[in-house]
């Protein structure tokens, strides 16, 4: 048996290396991704056309040119992409976040940044096959599983389902049912046209009807949740279709299944509508319909994630409020390194290890390894913090104690509060 590493204050200098390699070598449960197992086809996108126009970097690239938006989004997108390279990468210095992790990406992938050829780039691509890919990828972000966002009103997922769909034990799913929820009067003709005896009006025979749709679905899929993403001014006391179906459908559904449900809150959709997928944007909501959630809902199981910076403080309370909350990742626009270190410090100094500090939202397979290598840099930096202070009251720190933490933080929490075994 060899001796146990024990950290103390005289030691603190071989603390560093040592939570930065178990952060790196700690596999993560991705649990926020829009990548799809192989055999969803080309629902997963891959390679560097993907990732440079990459929403986030369409709206980055309308910054500095003048291209309109119907000719950009006329062109094919190896065009798209053409010009965004040049745009963002070759005229400018690409210095956010979005760029930067295109250029993380291509370097831990193995290519030569010195002096870029994107037609080369662009073959070398091309020649991995989609099993390669995916196994190269997941390597080099060291991910054990991602978790995906199914929708089951899309036209190419929804025949996968239906056709029997073979688990793939990289991807997860999850019943995510924006529709549903986000726009029930225009969507409920879907349910109807899917041999589900509903209409407009929610009336008890309507619900049973909805409840057993989301049953259906969740046992097809294996969902280990369900989710939606919420508008600012989400309330819950508003007699609407939304917050009906969440506290007379889902929120049964969930329970009997023993799924949370996840709530992404805080996002405005279309404030551009020319910018397409890039053109969301935020806006700070109200807890209180969380927190009347958790508080009336006990035995309901809740993951949410706030898309405001300011809501992040308030969050990180209201968990420690309830413990069928659990917070999960730095959403979207707070998936910035100055954001991300910001919320996992306060989230950590607020609720210690009992969160989920990150999740990629990859929609770009290539796209997970330079998030999660964005993070875990994070990550070991806010523990080594955290560590360094208990170090300074005399308390010891062990190899696996740090190990501990970390696999709860990059999977572990997850999986237990789903009350699940990987
Ligand atoms: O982060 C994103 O790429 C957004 O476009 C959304 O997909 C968001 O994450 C969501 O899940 O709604
Ligand atoms: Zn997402």
């Amino acid at each position: 048996m060899s001796e146990p590493v024990v950290y103390t204050r005289e030691t603190a200098v071989g603390l560093r290396n040592a939570i930065k390699q178990i952060v790196e070598r700690t596999p993560v449960t991705d649990i926020h991704t829009h990548l799809y197992a192989p055999v969803f086809g080309p629902l997963l996108l891959r390679g560097i056309d993907e990732m440079l126009t990459y929403h986030y970097l369409v709206a980055e690239y309308f910054r500095y040119a003048d291209t309109s938006y119907e000719t950009f989004w006329a062109w094919p997108k190896t065009q798209q992409a053409d010009a965004i390279w040049k745009t963002l990468f070759l005229d400018n210095s690409p210095i956010s976040e979005a760029c930067r992790g295109v250029l993380t990406a291509l370097n831990l992938l193995g290519f030569d940044l010195a002096s870029p050829d994107l037609a080369q780039i662009r073959r070398e691509f091309a020649r991995l096959d989609v099993e390669e890919h995916v196994k190269l990828v997941f390597d080099a972000a060291n991910i054990k599983s991602a978790v995906m966002t199914n929708d089951p009103f899309d036209d190419v997922e929804c025949p996968v389902w239906k056709a029997g769909y073979t688990p793939d034990s990289r991807f997860h799913a999850v019943l995510r049912i924006d529709p549903l929820l986000n726009d029930w009067e225009g969507n409920c003709h879907r349910l109807q046209d899917a041999g589900y005896n509903v209409y407009q009006r929610l009336t008890s025979r309507c619900i049973v009807e909805v409840r057993r749709f989301l049953d259906d679905w969740v046992k097809r899929m294996n969902a280990l949740y369900m989710a939606v993403s919420l508008p600012p001014d989400f309330v819950m006391d508003d007699g609407s279709a939304r917050a009906c179906l969440i506290e007379e459908a889902v929120l049964p559904v969930a329970q009997a299944n023993n799924i949370p449900f996840a709530m992404m809150i805080g996002v405005t959709r279309n404030v551009n509508p020319a910018l397409k997928l890039a053109g969301d944007s935020l806006g700070t909501a109200s807890l209180a319909p969380l927190e009347y959630l958790c508080a009336t809902y006990p035995k309901n199981k809740f993951m949410v994630t706030y898309l405001a910076r300011e809501n992040q403080h308030a969050a990180a309370v209201t968990a420690r409020k309830f413990r069928n909350l659990l917070l999960f990742g730095c959403w979207w626009f707070l998936n910035n390194p100055s954001l991300i270190e910001e919320m996992t410090r306060m989230r950590i100094e607020l609720l210690g290890t009992s969160i989920i500090p990150q999740h990629s939202d990859a929609r770009v397979l290539d796209q997970a390894v330079y998030k999660w290598a964005h993070s875990r840099e994070i990550i070991s930096r806010v523990l080594r913090h955290k560590y360094a202070d208990l170090l300074e009251t005399g308390w010891t720190i062990t190899e696996d104690a740090i190990r501990r933490d970390v696999e709860k933080l990059l999977g572990g929490n997850f999986w237990s509060f789903l009350q699940r075994e990987l």
